[in-house]
């Protein structure tokens, strides 16, 4: 149902925003609260999976703050922004609520990086374009090719708490480069470790070609690995 909410769950409308926060439950459940106004105002709508094109809920261009669990990319574009020149704005949170900045308030697809099932279920996006933007593949198993993204790939999420191996060459050969996550929210015994990366680092651009689980790569992205290694950043 394409339904415009005004009211929240469980929410009576004379109650402080701030009381229905203390009332949401505090789990690993991925999802986002969209409003139209700031500081969790206005017009909202709940958002549990992709949205390719948010004029179907009347919220085109129109989100200016979010509460929300997990890693949700808001793109200026329809479709994920398939011209990466567009914007793309990224709050990972954990039962957080925030604001976008104006830049971000043009907002016209969303969707998220990570696992449909787990939160924090070790994962990886990649991404046709640089900043997330475009086609992707995806997956939480090793992956001799990548399909349509084959030679495509120009930015990646990684989560969770396994490594990842990037091969420039099909069937897990050529340069390999690991890729830990580096960055961690927490709220309560909720967390979420990631690693965003807006390019290739030492990888040539549309370079990689298949994906193992594990730190099986000459170089070193992300965490500090627990053997050392050539690092990248
Ligand atoms: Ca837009
Ligand atoms: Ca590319």
């Amino acid at each position: 149902m394409k339904t415009l909410t005004y009211a929240f769950w469980g929410c009576i409308a004379i109650l402080a925003a701030s009381l229905c926060k203390v009332m949401a439950r505090l789990d690993d459940t991925r999802y986002i609260t969209a409003y139209t106004g700031l500081n969790s105002t206005g017009a909202h709508y709940h958002f549990t999976g992709y949205v390719p094109d948010l004029s179907e809920m009347q919220m085109n261009d129109s989100i200016s703050s979010a509460c929300g669990t997990g890693i949700w990319i808001l793109y200026d574009g329809m479709n994920y922004s398939s011209n990466p020149t567009g914007y793309f704005c990224s709050t990972p949170a954990v039962s957080k609520c925030w604001n976008y900045k104006d830049v971000c308030q043009k907002g016209s697809s969303l969707r998220y990086a990570g696992s449909p099932y787990g939160l924090n279920d070790d994962y990886y996006n990649l991404y046709e374009d640089n900043d997330f933007h475009g086609k992707e593949f995806k997956g939480n198993t090793n992956a001799a090719d990548l399909g349509d993204l084959d030679q495509a790939v120009s930015s990646l999420i990684v989560i969770g708490q396994s490594a990842w191996t990037f091969y420039s060459g099909q069937d897990f050969t050529g340069v390999s480069v690991c890729v830990y996550t580096n960055a961690t929210v927490t709220n309560a015994d909720i967390e979420l470790d990631f690693i965003i990366l807006m390019d290739m680092l030492g990888l040539p651009d549309n370079s990689i070609r298949s994906v193992a689980r594990g730190c099986l790569g000459e170089l070193v992205a992300g965490a500090e690995p627990a053997v050392p290694g050539p690092r990248l950043n």
